[in-house]
């Protein structure tokens, strides 16, 4: 990963036969040809895309993204796994020692497909961190990383057919979403069989508070190390609440030379809480450098048909939360490097969404609900960062991070009338106080974009409960359509919308 981007973000893959055009993926970059036999292709969007697929005896592997985890696979798994070159090696060659078992062993932010005798093996992380969808046309299947890729690769949509195993995307033809978590194998004749490659767990593990306090400290800096690699400088989304300034401390203490971004509207903004934060770590660690980029709540706010067409997600929640975080990875200083850490995620396992008052029952509740929806929500893809570029990763959603922070008791998360008590605690030591005690301040709340999503609504006489309305719409221009959001006039949109909606009332 030397230049901060995995070797490809995006691919798509067909069986046999040849494709009508070339992908286009919101994912930015330089498009290589597949070479495995037997497929047509692209790979896209990396620093090497042409190493993101390679064979190793008759086992044929497609990847796109990064494994966090290769030098304990190399442990586990032999020589050959220590000795490869790049994670398509590494996965070749657990493939031929393990099947599709083999991706029980990997902890990592990647789409992959398998191709091995009659078989096509589809694969996504523990969290689909890198989407994969596919279709099945006249018998024939392609994969690819952004649905949008296989709308446009139908070229007679009433060919297209349902795989009933799959769950659908939104769409007027069958285009599927491979499970998180799940290795799905397709045969020839035609059948489709999954197993589970990792479940949120259901247990609940009781340790003191100083252990648990030390397990989430030592695991998250792992998570992050991992995700450095190599000493190259890399960037963080900095808000200055307790999820991103643990990250952003946690890379200074990896000794990696580190750029903070923080973004602000007129509307509102966290500069302060955020340059307290660069500061405090800029005192012990003074490769640290801070930027502010201010923003209008309505340049953010035009950024909606490309979140939507990034992200392909149709969640009106989760659109409003990546909202500012599209407009701030297109307008990042040049400079910043192309890799970023980012603290998202961190609300989910440690129920930071949720109110202190509700107790510990209902905030289980919460976490269990949240652990079981997540998949298809799109919120992690990264053709919402490489669409300008940038490659993000999460460290809270690391494997073994989520995995502990989920199975923490609740009375962890919520303690001494603290919500995230574990992760405010483990940090204490390394933050300013003042941002230990902070408490939550979504994005979309943080940028201001809620609140002009609600008033542009309300400017077309639209209820907010026509948020999905005018995301689905937009979906269905960009990632169904195939519109490119630089050509999508957000207020004809609205207008459109209000038209219709009066015209349902008459
Ligand atoms: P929030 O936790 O506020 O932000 C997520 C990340 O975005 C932060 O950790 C930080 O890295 C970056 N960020 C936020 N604000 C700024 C800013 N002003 N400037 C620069 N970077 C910033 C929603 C939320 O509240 O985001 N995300 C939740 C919940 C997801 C819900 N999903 C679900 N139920 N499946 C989260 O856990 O991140
Ligand atoms: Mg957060």
């Amino acid at each position: 990963m030397s230049g901060g981007l995995p070797p490809a973000t995006a691919f798509l893959v067909r069986q046999g036969a040849p494709l009508p055009s070339i992908p286009r993926f919101a994912a930015q970059g330089e498009l290589v040809p597949v070479d495995l036999v037997g497929c047509t292709g692209f790979t896209a969007a990396g620093d090497s895309p042409e190493r993101a697929a390679t064979s190793v005896g008759a086992v044929q592997v497609l990847v796109a993204g990064e494994f966090y985890n290769t030098a304990e696979l190399s442990g586990t798994a032999g020589a050959a796994v220590g000795d490869a070159a790049h994670d398509a090696e590494v996965l070749a060659h657990l493939y031929e020692q393990y099947g599709a078992h083999a991706f029980r062993l990997i902890n990592g932010r990647y789409a992959a497909v398998v191709l091995h005798g009659e078989d096509l093996v589809a694969a996504t992380d523990h969290v689909s961190g890198v989407a994969l969808f596919v279709s099945r046309v006249d018998g024939v299947l392609t994969l690819a990383t952004e649905a949008k890729a296989l709308f446009a690769s139908v070229v007679d949509s009433s060919r297209a057919q349902e795989i009933t195993e799959l769950p659908r995307v939104r769409g007027p033809f069958a285009v599927h979403r491979l499970r998180a978590g799940t290795v799905t194998r397709f045969a020839p004749d035609g059948s489709v069989t999954s197993i589970d490659t990792w479940r949120p767990p259901e247990w609940r593990q009781l340790v003191e508070e100083s252990e648990a306090v030390t397990l989430v400290r030592e695991t998250l800096g792992h998570a992050v190390r991992r995700r450095i690699a190599v000493r190259d400088e890399v960037a963080a989304v900095l808000s200055g609440g307790i999820d991103s300034s643990t990250v952003a401390s946690l890379i200074c203490e990896a000794d990696s030379a580190l750029t903070t971004v923080t973004l602000g509207t007129e509307a509102r903004d966290e500069f302060a809480e955020a340059a307290l934060v660069a500061g405090h770590l800029a005192e012990r660690f003074p490769a640290v450098s801070h930027r502010e980029l201010k923003l209008s709540a309505d340049q953010v706010l035009g950024e909606l048909a490309r979140t939507v067409w990034a992200s392909e997600s149709t969640d009106p929640d989760i659109v409003e939360y990546l909202l500012p975080l599209t407009a701030l990875y297109r307008r990042l200083p040049t400079g910043t490097p192309s890799r970023i850490l980012t603290g998202y995620g961190a609300d989910i396992p440690l129920g930071g969404m949720h109110r202190i008052s509700d107790g510990l029952g209902k905030l289980e509740d919460a976490l269990s609900r949240d652990m079981a929806t997540f998949d298809g929500l799109n919120e992690m893809v990264p053709a919402l960062s490489m669409s300008a570029g940038y490659w993000t990763t999460h460290p809270y959603w690391d494997r073994d991070v989520l995995d502990l922070l989920t199975r923490l008791s609740a009375s962890l998360k919520l303690r001494h009338g603290r919500d995230k008590w574990v992760l405010r605690e483990a940090m204490a030591p390394s933050l300013p106080q003042e941002t230990v005690a902070r408490p939550k301040l979504g994005v979309h709340e943080g940028s201001g974009s809620s609140s002009a999503l609600q008033r542009l609504l309300k400017e077309y006489g639209l209820g907010s409960d026509q948020r999905s309305a005018v995301i689905e719409d937009l979906y269905d221009q960009t990632v169904v359509a195939g519109t490119h959001p630089d050509d999508i006039d957000l207020l004809k949109t609205f207008e459109r919308l209000r038209n219709k909606m009066r015209e349902d009332h008459e």
